[in-house]
Parts: structure tokens; sequence; C-alpha cells
């Protein structure tokens, strides 16, 4: 449906990604747009506010004032922003009509969504599936929680988007239906942001659910949550992860397989991915799946996976020097996603390039693991002691303290010990100004030595 955005008197909550990326959409189909930001200007904010002034977007920094929130005729807020803020509960309590980009994007555009959700693995999951349309010569450009708003790209003639969705999202999403949706797996996260674990699942699974249900959804028949909302929907579902009556994709005799009207055809075989560990091999088969009901080819599907190398610093494969692999993991600032790390080397113990900004949780879990599945580990960064001390009391004997990623590099060379992963379990603000600073220059060091 077309808003006429005419003279309409539109809020945007946020001087951010999503903010931005909506005023300027807005702006060009006339209507008057003012965002709304409760933090002060930084100086890199002076140039961004000048710029959105020239194309007549007022700003206002430093509050969310009660007044320019009530005289809004529609809200557009970012994701970033909780349900029990003082600044949403007013909102709310005068029945102004809030919504987010991805609905605002929904209702203005006439491109086929594919929407990937999930607790983990959204973001290989969505590269993987745009890379397979994009490769089969569709323009399907990933977008989204991924760090780019749909409402960038609604208006570039693509045949789809494929767009990460988050609960934040889904929050302020009231009619947001994609042509598929995409669901990895359901576990609560985000509960603080979302008040309870209720109302996290209520607005994650509400948009498959119902009237709301897609026309198509991609589901994992693994997942309880999941599977019980697969069952009773109307929708025509596409399962992974295990046989399935009706159209699904598994696992078979170390191959990925699709079972389509009864008929079982492989689609490549295990080891012929790049891509590792066993949280990577559903997200392969939701990609798989949403490829098919897209009408590719299972050739085409094929070629794409098999070339597809991850995404950048996400357990990302760098090269082989001497017969070491080298793997780029710095998106793992938590001590979960380097246990996935580690879970991914299911044959070969590897050397651990960890440590950073200290988040202080537990470390038990890791330290465990990293005993089972280390040759080395090599420490970093302001962690270092604490890692240390939970590493040697869970009995780790190679534990290596290096000043620089670079001496941690020299000496994963001369240990010749496995695979060489940086899977850091930390921030990297000690370091480095973010992760993705972290991961260039570990890969600029590694691939120097070649
Ligand atoms: N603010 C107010 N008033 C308030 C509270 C906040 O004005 O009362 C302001 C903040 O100061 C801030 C803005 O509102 O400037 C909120 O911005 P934002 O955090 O939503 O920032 P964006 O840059 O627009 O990023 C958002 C997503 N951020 C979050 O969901 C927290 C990005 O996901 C997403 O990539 C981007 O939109 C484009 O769609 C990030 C994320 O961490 C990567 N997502 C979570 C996750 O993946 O776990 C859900």
């Amino acid at each position: 449906m077309k808003k006429p955005w005419k003279d309409q008197n539109i809020v945007i909550l946020g001087l951010s990604r999503t903010g931005v990326a909506t005023a300027k959409y807005l702006i060009k189909q006339g209507a008057k747009c003012l965002i709304s930001e409760a933090r002060n200007a930084t100086d890199s904010d002076k140039a961004l506010i000048e710029e959105l002034n020239a194309l007549d977007i007022d700003v206002e920094m430093s509050g969310n004032k009660d007044q320019t929130i009530l005289g809004a005729d529609l809200i557009v807020t970012s994701p970033g922003i909780p349900p029990d803020s003082n600044l949403i509960k007013l909102i709310r309590e005068n029945k102004i009509q809030l919504i987010s980009e991805p609905e605002l994007s929904y209702m203005e555009t006439s491109t086929p969504i594919i929407a990937v959700t999930g607790t983990n693995g959204k973001t290989t999951t969505t590269n993987l599936i745009s890379k397979i349309l994009t490769d089969a010569e569709y323009k399907a450009p990933t977008c989204g929680n991924i760090g780019y708003p749909i409402i960038n790209e609604i208006n570039n003639n693509n045949d789809f988007l494929v767009a990460e969705i988050s609960s934040f999202q889904l929050e302020y999403s009231p009619t947001f239906k994609p042509q598929i949706a995409v669901f990895l797996n359901y576990t609560p996260d985000h509960v603080d942001w979302h008040g309870s674990e209720e109302e996290y699942k209520r607005v994650k699974t509400n948009f498959i659910k119902g009237i709301r249900a897609p026309l198509w959804q991609v589901l994992n028949a693994n997942d309880n949550v999941l599977y019980d909302i697969g069952i009773n929907t109307k929708s025509d579902v596409y399962w992974f992860g295990k046989e399935m009556p009706g159209k699904c994709c598994f696992i078979l005799n170390n191959a990925f397989v699709v079972s389509e009207k009864d008929n079982v055809t492989p689609v490549l075989a295990i080891d012929e991915i790049i891509l590792k560990g066993q949280h990577n091999h559903e997200n392969i088969m939701a990609a798989i799946s949403t490829a098919r009901l897209a009408g590719i080819s299972i050739e085409s599907i094929a070629e794409s996976v098999k070339n597809f190398k991850s995404v950048e610093h996400r357990l990302e494969y760098v090269t082989s020097i001497n017969g070491i692999a080298f793997y780029n993991d710095s998106k793992a600032t938590n001590v979960d996603a380097t246990l996935c790390a580690l879970r991914a080397f299911e044959d070969e113990k590897i050397v651990l390039i960890a440590g950073g900004k200290d988040k202080g949780t537990d470390l038990s879990v890791l330290a465990s693991e990293i005993l089972k599945r280390v040759n080395a580990v090599i420490l970093i960064g302001e962690a270092t002691e604490r890692f240390a001390k939970a590493f040697e009391e869970a009995g780790v004997k190679s534990i290596y303290f290096e000043k620089s990623l670079d001496a941690a590099v020299n000496k994963a060379f001369d240990l010749k010990a496995g695979p060489v992963v940086l899977s850091p379990a930390c921030a990297s603000y000690d370091m480095f100004k973010n992760f993705e600073e972290r991961g260039h220059v570990f890969k600029d060091i590694v691939n120097s030595k070649k």
C-alpha cells in the first residue's frame, strides 16, 4: 500500500544508520522530516547534520522532545530504542502511529523480501542466500540488520531483497510480511530489551503465524518452537535439518540433499564446502531451501555454496602458508562465539589467538573446551592475566603471552601446531578501534608472511 507522504509530519527517532536512511527516503517522497536524537552532537555528527539540513531534513539533538513527538503524524523508530523506554511509552500512550524501517520498506516496495531471522546464523545465511541468487543473475542485495537499512534498496530495481531481520526491528513491525520468511532457530535472547521471554517469543514469532504468515517459510525442523509453528501453518513450508513430509533439505550420507515431490536429489557433499562448523550446515540447508523456493537450479546452488567463503571476520578462511591454515574470527567478541569456533574444528586441534578487552564473563566452559580442542593458546591484550589463570586452572599447558597481534601471529608460525584461529572471546577496544579493524590487521599480518 502506498502512503501519500506529501506534507506528512514524520519524526524519525535516532541519528543512526536507520534514521538517516529513512529520512533521506521520506524527504524524497515529499514528507516533512525531522530526526530526533537523544545524545549530544559529536564532531563527526556536524557534517552529517549539515548534509541533512541541506536536504531539508531537520535534526534535533540532545533529547527527544515531547512536543516534537506529540506533533508527529507518524514516527519511524531506529531498532536500538527499547519498548520500555519513556520515549516509546509516551508515543504509545498518545496513540501515535509508530513503525520500524523494515515495516516502512515493506509498505513502500513491491520487490519480494526474503527475511532471514533467528537467534544465530542470520548474517551468514543472509549472505549465502544473496550469493546464490546473485550468481544465478538475480539482483538480490543483502540488507537489514546486517548493517544496511532495507529502505536504501527498495527503489533499485532489485529482483529480491535479502534482509536480515532482528527482534528489535520486528517489535515495531505490525504488518511486515516478507515473501519468504527464513527462521533459523529460536533461543531466548535480548530478554532484557523485550521485557520478558514471553514478549521476546511473541515478537519474534508472530510475523510467521496466523493471518500474518508469509506465503513461503523456511523452517528448522529440529527446533521445537519452529516445528510447532510450521506444522500448524497454512504457509508452504520448506523444512531443513531433517527429513520431513513435503519439501525439505537435510544431510544424507555426508551430503546435503533436497527432497521435493518424494524425489531425493543430492546438492553437494559436505567435504566440498569451505565453511567450517556444524552450525554452518544448518545455515547452508536454510539457504539451499530458500534458493529452491526462489526457483534456482540444484547445479547453480551447488556451485555457489561450494565457493562461499563465509562472512568477513566470522571464522573467515584467510590463507594457508606452508600447510598452516589461518582463520579470522575477530567477530568473536564473547565466549559463546569463541566456543562455536572451537567446536567447528572437529578433527584437528588448533592454535588459538585470544584476548583483548575482557568482558568479565565466566571462563570455565571455554577453558575446558580449550583443554580438549587446542594445542596452544596465545594471549594478547588486557584479558591476558585472567584468561591465563582460568586456562591454567583447567589444566591447559601451552599458554603463550605476546604484546601485539603481530607477535602472536609470529609465535603461531613458530609453533607449527595446527590451524591458527584468531577468535578472541573479547572486545577489541584495548588495542583496536573495533573488531573489524582487528580482523583486517590480522589478515594483513598473515598475508604479509606469504
Ligand atoms: N536514541 C534516542 N532516544 C532514546 C534511545 C536511543 O534518540 O531514547 C538514539 C540513540 O542515541 C541512537 C539511535 O537512537 O542514535 C538508535 O540507533 P540504533 O542503535 O538503532 O542504530 P542503527 O545504526 O540504526 O543500527 C540499527 C541496528 N542496531 C540495533 O539493533 C541496536 C543495527 O543492528 C542494524 O545493522 C542497523 O540498524 C541497520 O538496519 C546492529 C545490532 O547490534 C548490528 N543488532 C542487534 C543484533 O544483531 O544482535 C539486534
